[in-house]
Formats: C-alpha cells, structure tokens, sequence
C-alpha cells in the first residue's frame, strides 16, 4: 500500500471535528444579551472579571443599541470594587445603587422603573462558602425579569471549573461567558463544559480593553475558534 494512501488531509479533520462538535453543540443557546428581561445578573468567581465584563456589555448597551442603562452592586465588602464600578457608570453616565440587603434592592429596582437594562454585579467572594451563595440568591430575586450569566476565566482548570459550577447550580444560568481567551492557547475546555452541563455561550472576552474586547458568539464562530486553536 502507498503510503499516502489513508492519509486524510488536515482540512478533512477538521472538516470532521467541526462537524462532530456541531452534533454536540447546537442544542445550546448562542449569543448575548436578548433585551427581552431588564435585569442581567453576572456571577462567577473571584477575579474572573465580572466587572469588567459588565462594564463591556452596558457601553455596548449603550453605544450600540441606545439602551438606558444602570448598574447595582451587591459587592459592599469592599470600596475598591464600589468604585471601579463607579468609574464605568461614571463613562456611560448611567445610575448606580449600592445594595446591601432586600429592601436596599426593592429600592433601587423603583428608582430605575425607567431604565432599560439594569446589570448587576456580585462580590466576587470565595464561592466555596456555600452559604453566601445561599445569600446571594435570596437578595437577588429578581425572577422573572433576569437573565443570569456565569463568567468563567477560560485560563482556569477544567476541574476547578466544574467545582465552580456545581456551587452556581442553585441558580437559573442558560449561559456562560467565558474570559481571558487571550491569555490561554486552548479553548477545548470551554466546549467540555458546556457539552457537560448543557448551557450555552454568550460571549468570551479576550482582553483588558472597555468596552473593545468582548465578543458575542455563535456556534459557527466558536468552532472556528476552536480550529484555530492556538492562533487565539
Ligand atoms: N487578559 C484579560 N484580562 C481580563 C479580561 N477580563 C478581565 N480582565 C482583567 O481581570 C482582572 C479582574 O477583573 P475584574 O473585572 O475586576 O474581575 P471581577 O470578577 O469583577 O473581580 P472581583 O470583583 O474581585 O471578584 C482585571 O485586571 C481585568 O482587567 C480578559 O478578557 N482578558
Ligand atoms: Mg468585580
């Protein structure tokens, strides 16, 4: 036999894994934002950039789809964090409330009856203390009108990951947002774990830039990330 002659092209292979992955993949829900609940509340762990994510997703809000925009935060362990949510509220000229329990909430969900889109922004505290997660869901209650997204840092280890979400599942999440691709060479892991806990993507970020560096994702383009692999 020539030696050529089971060789199968490299276009082939990834002709077949893009189309395997597709199988696995396209029962999820793709894309960002849908406007169609007022709040989107941002959890994940610490460090992983929720704020910054947040600060991505309003100026696009604003920018792009002229949305009236406001911010609430629940993060009232620390000042720092106030603050850099201050400063992007301060960018877009959008109200901010601080919130520190239910009625604090009920508050400040009066005051932006006028507004459409309101993004909420959860201490990044350690997620291990399962009784803040607890907490957490009773102050923000919100229901119907949310939309819940999970940010992961993509240079995180898958397993850690999974210990992450296992802590959220309490939590009505359709989507994750996956960010800091620009840091990591392999996106494998993002895909594992939406095969395995069934959820969709919203966008990745892939730098520290607002509001620049952040994508919106389709299956299409996520597997043509993951071709691309390392060239991320
Ligand atoms: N390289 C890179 N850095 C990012 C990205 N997104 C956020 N960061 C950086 O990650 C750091 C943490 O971001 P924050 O938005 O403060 O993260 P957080 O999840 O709100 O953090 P806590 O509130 O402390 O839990 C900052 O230095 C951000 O600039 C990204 O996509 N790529
Ligand atoms: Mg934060």
């Amino acid at each position: 036999m020539k030696k050529n002659e089971n060789h199968i092209s490299l276009e082939m292979q990834q002709k077949l894994a893009k189309d395997y992955l597709k199988s696995q993949l396209e029962a999820f829900p793709f894309g960002g934002i849908s406007y169609k609940k007022k709040y989107i509340n941002v959890l994940g762990p610490t460090g992983v950039g929720k704020t910054t994510t947040i600060a991505k997703m309003a100026a696009r809000a604003v920018l792009e789809k002229k949305k009236k925009v406001g911010f609430i935060t629940t993060d009232t362990y620390r000042i720092a964090a106030i603050e850099q949510l201050k400063t992007y509220a301060g960018l877009l000229q959008a109200p901010i409330e601080i919130v520190y329990n239910e009625q604090d909430l009920q508050q400040a969900m009066q005051k932006f009856e006028a507004l459409d889109v309101v993004f909420i922004d959860t201490a990044g505290r350690n997620y291990k203390e399962a009784k803040f997660v607890e907490d957490l869901q009773e102050l923000i209650d919100l229901k119907e009108n949310t939309e819940t997204f999970l940010v992961l840092s993509s240079t995180s280890k898958q397993r850690d990951m999974e210990v992450i979400i296992e802590q959220f599942k309490e939590f009505p999440i359709e989507k994750f947002i996956f960010t800091k691709v620009d840091e990591t060479n392999s996106i494998g892991s993002i895909i594992n774990l939406m095969v395995k806990y069934k959820k969709g993507l919203a966008y990745y970020t892939d730098g520290q830039e607002v509001p620049e560096d952040i994508m919106e994702t389709s299956l299409e383009e996520l597997l043509n990330l993951f071709i691309k692999g390392d060239s991320l």
